[in-house]
């Protein structure tokens, strides 16, 4: 449940504007002037823009570029409307300064040369205080969006979680059913847990980082979860969740997003989050009312990522947001997104239709 984040007042010392933003006011379950929305993924593929700069850049090395990852993320916000921006990086770039050797194919998605499958491997990872100052170049990158946002939007860090990092290390990449990491997970759980409390301080630093170079709020993604059991993830993922979030600077709002996890949301909600977020297949009213309603946490969510994709009918779409807003959407509190990350085959069209007709 929420953080005490109204007991923190303005503990982070932010701009009356950031404080009044629609997107914080909501974080703190309070009433905006409008319903804020965002999208998670919002500068990617499915935009012309990215894909002009991929075009002369690696994955890797815009993400490294401090200048371009600020133009991105300042790119898509605007042209978008939304109301917050959400730093261009990615997750996995603290697992390639803990010493594994990332690749990113176009097709094939993200690649690890090398994956952690022995207690000796877990040992043999980076010094995580190191790996976190390694990623220098995405906190240059948020202090110069920063600079170039209107001062009432927030600029949203944003980390992996311990569980769907480790599973990264674990499986060498993506995988559909995460079996390698089960098996990690019930043959070695100490080297589990060990690997989790070294991503945990090494998730720590970066988003300390992130905040210190100007974000005013943090989401970290555990996007596979779903993969596990209710009583698996009590037992392997939530304590370092919980002991991540901890680590937030007072004042500054978490929230967390997992992709797949009904079965999970409570536990989720109750590792320390302002904001949880909630994917398309989870009920918005009486999951929210079961945490506590607004007066307990904010929600973030819930239409489903495939109201973007090309060809649907702006009425389909509107349709989509009616239904989000009967389902008890809109008000103090919530903070209207997608279930899921935006895909890449979307309509810019109707992503932008979206931010419209929910302002509207
Ligand atoms: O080819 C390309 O140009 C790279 C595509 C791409 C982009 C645009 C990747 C590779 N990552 C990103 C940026 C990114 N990733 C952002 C910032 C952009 C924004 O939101 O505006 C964020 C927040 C992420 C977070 C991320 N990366 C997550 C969590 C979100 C989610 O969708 O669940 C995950 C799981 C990743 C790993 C990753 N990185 C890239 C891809 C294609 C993936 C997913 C791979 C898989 O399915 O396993």
């Amino acid at each position: 449940m929420r953080r005490s984040l109204r007991d923190a007042g303005n503990a982070a010392g932010l701009s009356d504007a950031l404080w009044g933003s629609p997107f914080l006011t909501v974080c703190r379950g309070e009433a905006a002037a409008r319903p804020p929305v965002w999208l998670m993924r919002q500068a990617g593929r499915y935009m012309a823009h990215y894909r002009g700069f991929r075009a002369s850049h690696g994955f890797i090395e815009l993400c490294r570029d401090p200048a371009a990852a600020a133009e991105v993320t300042l790119y898509a916000r605007q042209w978008l409307g939304v109301d917050a921006a959400i730093i261009f990086s990615d997750i996995l770039l603290i697992l390639q300064t803990l010493g594994l050797p990332l690749r990113y194919s176009t097709g094939d998605g993200p690649q690890f040369d090398r994956a952690v499958q022995s207690a000796a491997e877990v040992d043999a990872l980076g010094d995580p205080e190191q790996a976190s100052a390694d990623l220098a170049p995405v906190y240059e990158a948020c202090r110069l969006t920063v600079a170039g946002l209107p001062a009432d939007i927030p600029l949203i860090g944003f980390c992996g979680a311990p569980f769907t990092l480790a599973a990264y290390a674990i499986e060498g990449g993506g995988s559909k059913q995460y079996a390698r990491t089960r098996q990690f997970m019930y043959r070695e759980p100490a080297a589990w847990h060990r690997l989790c409390a070294r991503l945990v301080q090494a998730l720590a630093g970066s988003l300390a980082r992130q905040v210190a170079a100007g974000c005013s709020a943090v989401q970290i993604f555990d996007s596979w979860a779903g993969h596990l059991s209710a009583e698996d993830y009590a037992e392997f993922a939530a304590p370092h969740l919980r002991a991540l979030a901890a680590t937030v600077p007072a004042g500054i709002p978490v929230i967390l997003f997992g992709h797949g996890t009904a079965h999970l949301v409570d536990q989720i909600a109750g590792c320390g989050a302002d904001v949880v977020g909630f994917d398309q297949f989870t009920p918005l009213r009486p999951t929210w009312d079961r945490l506590g309603g607004p007066a307990a946490i904010s929600v973030q969510g819930n239409l489903d990522p495939c109201l973007l994709l090309a060809g649907t009918p702006r009425e389909r779409l509107r349709a989509g947001v009616d239904r989000l807003r009967a389902a008890g959407g809109f008000g103090p509190g919530h903070i209207v997104n997608l279930g899921h990350g935006i895909m890449k085959e979307s309509d810019p069209e109707l992503a932008r239709h979206l931010v419209e007709l929910v302002h509207g």
